[in-house]
């Protein structure tokens, strides 16, 4: 007796739900054999079905890999600027990096993630501008998948919204972000800041209590300088210099939290980090300057390291 057809339907919906690609394609052809071989009726429609099931989800594969972009990372982390459109994404990007972007006046201008590498303190940091992100963008919408991925491999998120905006402008895109299970560290840029009225920051604060607020204008160096430090801190990352007997290196090396002075040698050379005999330290985890220690010691912020051989 072979199953109720439409218990078999059931079945087959269940089985496949979560499935995609070759996954579900396996599962569509393990239930066309356990499907009873009637010419007509309604085992007949659910293998004609099952058939276009296979079918689909090829189409469906090929297009979302066709669908993904991938941004090249460089720099020490890669950190996604995502917002309504014609908030100043680009203008950022260039007031803080090298690049010549596009930028006007008008929505949409960027149609594809932009990175631009900006120097914080020292430390090359990968921005990347995530353009157009809007509702529905989790069924793909204005090709939203793809752009939910960059977001996805980027280290932090700074979400970018006029600071004079509705707060419901940015609520689409956070929701879309939350949506796609996507959490990282991140704050909120309240953007072209000089054309702000008094109190529109403090409102934006109140509709996201969660998220720090950096006041940002393209036009104030120092707004310009805070929003580094911020994007720094969302990093995680900490910043030790090198000392060596010509002097101490301008430009610090960026390293994960909890590393010691063996994975500073190794940034130098692994060769170092195997011979290396230990290390005098100058800086937050010195318990004084120059203080002599072993290859296991962890640096802190702004140390500054002798390698000694
Ligand atoms: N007053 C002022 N205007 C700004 C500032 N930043 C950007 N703008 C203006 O805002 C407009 C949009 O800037 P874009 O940098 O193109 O904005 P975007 O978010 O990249 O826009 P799309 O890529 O089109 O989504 C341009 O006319 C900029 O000149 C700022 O800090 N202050
Ligand atoms: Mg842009």
């Amino acid at each position: 007796m072979p199953m109720p057809h439409r218990t078999f339907a059931q079945v087959a919906k269940r089985r496949l739900t979560g499935k995609e690609g070759r996954e579900r394609i396996r599962e569509v052809r393990a239930l066309l054999e356990e499907l009873p071989d009637y010419r007509n009726g309604p085992y007949a429609d659910l293998r004609k079905w099952l058939l276009s099931e296979i079918e689909e989800s090829r189409v469906r594969s090929s297009a979302v890999h066709r669908d993904s972009i991938a941004v090249r990372r460089e720099g020490a982390a890669q950190i996604a600027l995502v917002g309504p459109p014609n908030v100043g994404k680009s203008s950022l990007l260039q007031a803080l990096s090298e690049i010549q972007i596009k930028t006007s006046d008008y929505p949409f201008t960027t149609l594809r993630p932009i990175p631009a590498l900006t120097r914080i303190g020292g430390v090359l940091v990968q921005l990347v501008e995530i353009p157009g992100l809007i509702e529905g963008a989790n069924e793909d919408r204005g090709g939203g998948r793809a752009l939910l991925g960059v977001l996805r491999s980027a280290d932090a998120i700074i979400y970018c919204v006029r600071a004079t905006a509705e707060p419901g402008e940015l609520r689409p895109v956070i929701d879309e972000v939350t949506l796609a299970g996507i959490q990282k560290p991140a704050f909120l840029a309240a953007t072209r800041a000089d054309e702000a009225s008094p109190g529109a920051v403090e409102r934006l604060a109140g509709a996201f209590p969660d998220l720090e607020i950096v006041p940002v204008s393209v036009i104030d160096e120092a707004s310009l300088d805070a929003f580094r430090d911020a994007a720094w801190r969302l990093t995680g990352l900490i910043r030790v210099r090198l000392r060596t007997a010509a002097g101490t290196e301008p430009d610090p090396i960026a390293l994960d939290p909890g590393a010691t002075v063996t994975d500073v040698a190794d940034s130098v050379h692994h060769d170092l980090a195997a011979s290396f005999s230990g290390a005098r330290v100058w800086g937050p985890s010195a318990r004084f300057d120059g203080q002599r220690v072993g290859r296991d010691h962890p640096v802190e912020d702004g140390d500054v390291v002798e390698i000694l051989i």
